[in-house]
C-alpha cells in the first residue's frame, strides 16, 4: 500500500496534511481516546475542555492544561513531525495544539483549535505567550481584570475564522489530503476530509487502526509510516 500511496504523492501537485493527537503520540502526548492517566483518569476531558467546565472549576481546568504544557514542553519532535516540517511545499493542518510541528520547523502550520503556547482573556482580545515549560497559574487580564485561558478552542467554542477558511481553502484545492493519526470524530475540523474529497483529492490515511475514514490505508505509527510515504 505505501507504494501506492508514494505514487500518488508523487503526482502530487498540492498535497495537505490534516493531523490529529495520533501525530503526537509517539512523543509521548496522550491522545484524547487514551484514558487520561494517572491525576487526570478521573476526569473527562470533554468537560476540561469546555466553557462550562473553566467556569466550573477554573483551578482545575489551568492545572490540566498546564501539566499538559509541561508534557508538550519535555516531548521532542517524532520523526513524522520532522517529515512533515521537511515539506515546505504542503499546507499542515493540525487539530493538536503542541507545538511540536513548529519546533521540527514547519512553517506553514494551520492550528484549527487553538495552541498550547498562548493564554488569552475570556473577556477582551488581549493574549499572552506561555513558555511550555513553565506555565502561568490562573491569572486575570492586565487589562480588563478577565480570566485569562488557554488560547484553545473548547468545546461548543466556534473554531477562529481565519484558521477555518484556510484550512477549507486549503482542502478544497488539495489534489491529496494526507489525513494522520485521527480520529475524525470532532467537527468541523473532519468534514475537512470531505471537503477535500468532493473537491478531488485522493485521501490517503495513516492511522495505527484500520478502518476509519475511506482512502488509500496506511495502517501503523506514523513515526514510521509518515517518512516512508513522504522521502
Ligand atoms: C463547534 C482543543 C459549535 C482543546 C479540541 C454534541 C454536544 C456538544 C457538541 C457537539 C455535539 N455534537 C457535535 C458537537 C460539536 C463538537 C463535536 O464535534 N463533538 C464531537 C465529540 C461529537 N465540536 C465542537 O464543539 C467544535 N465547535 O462545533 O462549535 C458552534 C458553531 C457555530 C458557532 C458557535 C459554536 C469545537 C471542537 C474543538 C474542541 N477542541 N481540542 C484541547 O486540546 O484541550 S478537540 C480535540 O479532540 C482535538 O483537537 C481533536 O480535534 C479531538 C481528538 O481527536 P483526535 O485528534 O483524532 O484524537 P483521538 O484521540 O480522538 O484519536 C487519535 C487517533 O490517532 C486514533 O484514530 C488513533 O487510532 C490514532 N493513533 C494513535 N496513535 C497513533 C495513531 N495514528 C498513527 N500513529 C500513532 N502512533
Ligand atoms: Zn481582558
Amino acid at each position: 500500500m505505501i507504494e501506492t500511496a508514494r505514487t500518488i504523492l508523487a503526482e502530487a501537485v498540492n498535497p495537505v496534511s490534516f493531523s490529529g493527537a495520533g501525530l503526537s503520540a509517539e512523543s509521548g502526548i496522550a491522545t484524547f481516546r487514551e484514558p487520561q492517566t494517572g491525576l487526570w483518569a478521573k476526569y473527562d476531558p470533554m468537560k476540561l475542555a469546555s466553557p462550562e467546565g473553566f467556569a466550573a472549576d477554573p483551578e482545575l481546568v489551568i492545572a490540566w492544561y498546564n501539566e499538559r504544557r509541561r508534557r508538550a514542553a519535555a516531548a521532542q519532535p517524532n520523526p513524522a513531525h520532522r517529515a512533515l516540517a521537511a515539506r515546505h511545499d504542503m499546507v499542515h493542518i493540525v487539530q493538536n495544539v503542541d507545538d511540536l510541528l513548529e519546533r521540527a520547523g514547519a512553517r506553514d502550520v494551520v492550528h484549527l483549535h487553538g495552541s498550547l503556547t498562548r493564554d488569552r482573556c475570556s473577556r477582551c482580545t488581549h493574549r499572552e505567550s506561555v513558555d511550555l515549560a513553565d506555565p502561568p497559574g490562573l491569572h486575570r487580564c492586565p487589562e480588563c481584570h478577565g480570566l485569562m485561558r488557554p488560547d484553545v478552542v473548547w468545546f461548543g467554542e466556534s473554531l477562529p475564522r481565519a484558521d477555518w477558511t484556510r484550512a477549507e481553502t486549503a482542502a478544497r484545492a488539495a489534489d491529496v489530503f494526507i489525513v494522520i493519526g485521527t480520529s475524525a470524530t470532532v467537527y468541523p475540523a473532519a468534514g475537512l476530509i470531505d471537503i477535500a474529497r468532493a473537491s478531488g483529492a485522493s485521501v490517503v490515511v495513516v492511522n495505527v487502526e484500520p478502518g476509519g475514514a475511506p482512502g488509500t490505508q496506511l495502517t501503523g505509527p506514523a513515526a514510521e509510516i509518515v517518512p516512508q510515504l513522504l522521502r
